[in-house]
């Protein structure tokens, strides 16, 4: 709509404001309310006024959420894309539009670079690669097959095809190490068991369980114990993400190894928009900074959990 007072040109907010249009995923595990609660925190603290949309996991609904950032003419646009491809023409649309786009969390498959302005967010293969490191580590001095049952995030997602790569270029390293066994669970817990308890009735001998993120691995936890078996030993399990209750397992024993993926995107995601509004080069690829937990450093970090 044609501001008036102060509004800029740009279609930012009556008071000024630097106005993001933000495009979620959807709410299908804690590592992704944690990151919506961020970034809902992280635009006031900013002075900006923040447009969310959840896309129930739905890559139609992200593209029309962005067409609408684009129809109200927002400063920037933001987003965590479901998938990594299928984003070109929209990306497109609002480069058209003179709006700048950051990309958050996951990567999409464009070729074109000037789609978006920087790409925020973990390097999945490599923390893939610290989930295989330590199963190589752990199994090192044992004899005969080592057999591992995969719990995938949602399939064609940016994290669930590079935790995979990870993981398997990784445990190259132990031939006796072998994934028989893999699925997605859509990153959601109830689809973890559901998966889990298929993999128990159709695999005889499970060694390890890596899921790509906690809440499948927590679902799968419940499966394996309805089974009667011990997880974390019978079943070593590791996962990704390191949220609350994912720790608080490892901690318990029932998980053996989680690799840490940050979900605190937010005051990050509001500096670069404000950098990129101003028209500042920003670097094209921001690392989020981020560690692993054994059993033993979990006991120690849970009473500092944030989420
Ligand atoms: C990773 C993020 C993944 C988490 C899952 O950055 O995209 O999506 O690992 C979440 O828990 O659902």
């Amino acid at each position: 709509l044609a501001g008036c007072g102060d509004k800029d040109a740009a279609g930012g907010s009556d008071d000024g404001k630097l106005v993001m249009g933000f495009s979620q995923v959807g709410a299908e595990s804690g590592w992704r309310t944690a990151n919506t609660n961020d970034i809902k925190a992280a635009a006031p603290a900013a002075g900006i006024e923040l447009k969310f949309s959840d896309a129930q996991g739905k890559q139609e609904n992200q593209i029309s959420a962005i067409r609408g950032f684009i129809t109200q003419k927002v400063d920037v646009i933001a987003f965590s894309p479901v998938v990594t491809s299928g984003w070109d023409a929209v990306l497109k649309e609002a480069k058209d539009a003179d709006i700048p786009v950051i990309l958050t969390d996951r990567a999409v498959d464009s070729q074109d670079t000037s789609l978006y302005k920087t790409f925020l967010g973990s390097d999945f293969v490599k923390e893939g690669k610290e989930a295989g490191d330590w199963l190589v580590k752990d199994s090192a001095g044992k004899t005969g097959p080592i057999n591992v049952v995969e719990l995938q995030g949602t399939t064609g997602a940016a994290p669930a095809i590079d935790r995979q790569k990870g993981f398997a270029e990784a445990i190259a390293a132990n031939p006796n190490i072998k994934i028989v066994k893999s699925q997605t669970g859509d990153f959601k817990r109830a689809d973890g068991k559901t998966v889990m308890e298929q993999f128990l009735q159709s695999t005889p001998k499970i060694d390890v369980l890596y899921a790509h993120n906690d809440d499948m691995g927590l679902g799968a936890i419940e499966a394996i114990e309805a089974a009667g078996k011990v997880p974390g030993k019978d079943i070593k399990i590791i996962t990704v993400d390191a949220v609350k209750d994912g720790m608080t397992a490892l901690a318990a024993g029932k998980i053996n190894y989680i690799v840490e993926c940050s979900p605190l995107l937010g005051t990050q995601l509001m500096e670069l928009a404000k950098k990129v509004h101003a028209g500042e080069s920003v670097e094209q690829r921001i690392l989020t900074q981020e560690t692993t937990f054994t059993q033993e450093q979990a006991k120690a970090a849970l009473p500092d959990r944030k989420y």
